[in-house]
């Protein structure tokens, strides 16, 4: 028993001292564990795909995320060129929906970066799935698919005609926390056209937040402005608690082409 004693204060005292070893900058090899809901995983070519999410995937706009790593080592591949491919198969026709690609094939994290813009929910007769594409830089490639499900988002997708008769379709990036006072807003615009789906760069967005129930708006708001592959950011002044909608007038090249809005409640 005494010597069980002395043996745990031994062992709690290399602890303490391998603990302050790593104070003075020696690396621990610990795996960092990822914060993030893991939608699905699958193997081909010797690479292991793995799927993250925020959340449950929604439609309207959803972040996703793209872990690959080696098989056999299950060393973290941090340089690949990815690309995701949802699909919505309804039975008599199939179509695909806005995505953002990873921005780069080479990355300092764990994870490649990816977004979707599910404009319909899944259910038994109208199926999503999501195919990731890969080929890593010691050239093996691959396509996995895995079946996803979608359900009805908060900020679901806007989906307007342009005055040429283009499908476009708008989505507000889900506001985490919304505060009384100054919110970043930011906006995502994709045109369709058979299915491809493009970044729309040109808008001039208006937005002015209004609270339905008790006929009044609010002031300062900042109107979106383009920051590229088809982002919009501006600021939304929810002046009370309650339920708030946020309209945006939209024009191009001069031409009004409709207002829609979103509905919000903090
Ligand atoms: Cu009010």
């Amino acid at each position: 028993m005494k010597n069980c004693t002395l043996f745990s204060v031994i062992i709690f005292v290399v602890t303490l001292m391998s603990c302050s070893k790593n104070d003075t900058g020696v690396t621990p090899t610990i795996p960092t564990s990822i914060q993030k809901i893991k939608l699905a995983e699958g193997f081909s070519a010797g690479t292991k795909i793995e799927l993250y999410a925020d959340d449950t995937l929604r439609t309207g706009y959803n972040q996703l995320y793209i872990r690959a790593l080696d098989s056999a080592t299950n060393a973290v591949i941090r340089d690949a060129q990815l690309t995701l491919n949802p699909q919505m198969d309804m039975g008599s026709m199939t179509h695909s929906c806005p995505t953002e690609q990873p921005t780069s094939t080479q990355i300092s994290g764990d994870l490649f970066p990816v977004a979707a813009i599910f404009t319909m929910v899944g259910n038994d007769s109208q199926k999503w799935s999501l195919s990731i594409s890969f080929r890593t830089i010691a050239t093996k490639e691959g396509t996995l698919t895995f079946p996803i499900s979608v359900v009805k988002g908060t900020f679901p997708p806007k989906i307007f005609m342009d005055s040429d008769g283009k499908e476009m379709i708008l989505a507000m990036l889900p506001i985490a926390k919304p505060i009384v006072g100054m919110n970043d807003v930011e906006f995502a615009v994709f045109s369709n056209a058979s299915d491809v789906y493009t970044p729309i760069d040109d808008l001039t967005m208006t937005i002015t937040p209004e609270m339905p129930s008790m006929g009044h708006g609010s002031p300062n708001n900042v109107n979106p402005i383009d920051k590229g592959q088809g982002h919009y950011t501006g600021k939304v002044n929810f002046i009370m608690t309650g339920e708030w909608k946020i309209n945006l007038a939209l024009e191009r090249a001069g031409t009004n082409i409709g207002q829609q809005f979103f509905m919000i409640t903090l």
